[in-house]
């Protein structure tokens, strides 16, 4: 018997029989204190069944044979148990209970009176502890009402990083104080002439909040000291001239993309032509008073400072900022992360890397990756020719690009994080991370169509043993979630080689 569960949990033993959720059955929390963590997990799946059936379930404290409970344990963990015979038991932590309301969620399948559940037993826990998904908000700027949209479909597959990409050429997505222009001047346009916009410090307050209710930190990036091109609009004094050298010249021409101008926004999606100025002190008492702000507003452990594709930053300049501006994060008492090229500089102690070269590393990758355990830290592997979100499945997508491959659903599955960089195993790898970029995505929908199935394959290999990934076995549960997907309104791409089943 197969369940349609996605991502696959470490135990399940299949029992005789269902178990009924009806009008009146109730939803228990036993909590562990008084802080209320159950609460918020019976509200998800109040919320769940509701979805679907148009059901809103009592939530009590006493008990009835029948109900479900969600017992709440104080731990530091996300395992949840889940057993479902005459009554339905979920105990966890608070992240534990919501991922198995999640699975419960997934499970069951909607009669004309309620919901069935298979009896059961499940006992899960994550195979790593960072399990990401990163928006690219500066490419393409999406409101709040967007961004909750989409930590509803990520924390449904139990991811729990919200990587925010908030800073590009592009545009600078949020409100600094100290430097009003950013905002002002740096935020009116996205890619090709979309919509511009910003969040104010109370929208990514609400941002914050509305992702720790599902259990996702958020780790903030503002890109440096590349993809600086929109600090130049408000702030020329901050950035050099943009760089035009023959590469990057030539590379705009194969791109089709505009060469940019000093001091305007930038509509195209050339990459690799800004740098700020590292040796300004101007630029620091920037640098310092921006982090400064952010860190302030950033509950999680993490500020990302980008470091990819400086390709107009001299390579001695770029480690000397390297270290210079991971030291700084570390002062403001945060774990600095950076894209994995940040490792040809000795970066400060416990840095993360974020490597997205290929599953086939080149000598230059492979060693910049390993570089992070040497100085203390680790690495979360997005490697860009499988776990990109932003890449077409195939020549024909409409949406998307194809720098780095065209990734079907079966390659976004079937790949191993702990075997692409020699050298680079579980003990030193933080987690997996499904970047989503967004130069060619106009809207929730395109959005949605890059995202689903393709991130329920990534969140399997983020939380699912290795050797329990099976992708036949993933191919018949992933179509069993489409009824799921359709109660929350949430789109996708429905690729043919999976049989989708119908709401
Ligand atoms: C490369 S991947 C980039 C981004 C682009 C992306 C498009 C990485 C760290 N940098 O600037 O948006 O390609 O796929």
């Amino acid at each position: 018997m197969v369940f349609p569960i996605v991502p696959q949990p470490s135990v399940i033993r299949s029992g005789p029989g269902t178990f009924e959720v009806t009008a009146s059955t109730r939803i228990v929390v036993d909590n562990d204190g008084d802080a209320g963590e159950a609460d918020a997990a019976a509200s998800a799946l109040v919320d769940a069944v509701a979805q679907r059936t148009g059901l809103r379930l009592q939530v009590a404290k006493e008990a009835a044979d029948g109900d479900i409970f969600l017992h709440h344990r104080r731990a530091d963990d996300e395992r949840y148990t889940l057993e479902i015979g005459d009554t339905a038991h979920v105990e966890g932590s608070a992240a534990g209970l919501f991922y198995g309301v999640q699975t419960v969620r997934q499970l069951h399948t909607a009669t004309e009176y309620g919901w069935t559940l298979p009896r059961m037993i499940i006992i899960d826990e994550p195979r790593y502890a960072y399990r990401g998904v990163m928006l690219d908000v500066a490419r393409t700027f999406l409101d709040v009402a967007a961004v909750k949209g989409y930590i509803d479909r990520a924390s449904s597959l139990k991811f729990n990083r919200l990587h925010l990409h908030l800073t590009d050429d592009q545009g600078w997505r949020i409100q600094i104080d100290s430097r009003p222009l950013l905002t002002e001047l740096g935020a009116t346009t996205s890619t090709l002439g979309r919509p511009g916009g910003f969040y104010t410090k109370e929208d990514f307050r609400e941002i914050v909040a509305y992702a720790a209710a599902r259990h996702m930190v958020v780790v903030p990036e503002i890109d440096l000291p590349g993809h600086t091109h929109a600090i130049g609009v408000a702030y020329p004094e901050i950035v050099e001239a943009p760089v035009m050298n023959d590469v990057l010249v030539e590379q705009a021409r194969e791109l089709d993309q505009p060469l940019p101008v000093a001091g305007e926004p930038y509509l195209g999606w050339g990459v690799g032509h800004s740098s700020v100025r590292i040796h300004d002190e101007v630029t620091w008492a920037f640098l310092g008073d921006v982090l400064t702000e952010l860190a302030e507003l950033t509950p999680g452990p993490y500020l990302h400072v980008g470091g990819d594709e400086a390709l107009g930053t001299p390579p001695d300049d770029f480690n000397a900022f390297a270290e210079r501006i991971t030291a700084l994060v570390v002062e403001l008492g945060k774990t600095p992360m950076v894209w994995h090229e940040t490792g040809s500089a000795v970066v400060a102690n416990g840095t993360i890397g974020q490597y997205w070269g290929g599953i086939v590393p080149t000598d230059d990758q492979a060693a910049q990756a390993l570089r992070f355990v040497e100085c203390g830290g680790s690495v979360v592997m997005s490697p860009s020719d499988v776990s990109y979100l932003d890449q077409k499945y195939d020549a024909d997508f409409p949406v998307g690009l194809d720098w780095a491959a065209l990734i079907d659903l079966e390659t976004a599955y079937t790949w191993e994080p702990s075997t692409i960089v020699p050298g680079l195993g579980d003990d030193a790898i933080a987690g997996v991370e499904a970047p989503l970029w967004t130069e060619t995505v106009a809207s929730l929908v395109e959005l949605d169509q890059l995202f689903f199935p393709r991130a329920a394959a990534l969140a399997e290999v983020a939380w699912s043993a290795a050797g329990s990934r099976d992708w036949e076995s993933f191919r018949e549960r992933v179509g069993a979630l489409a009824p799921v997907w359709d109660a929350a309104g949430w789109g996708g791409y429905r690729p043919a080689e999976i049989t989708w089943s119908r709401s």
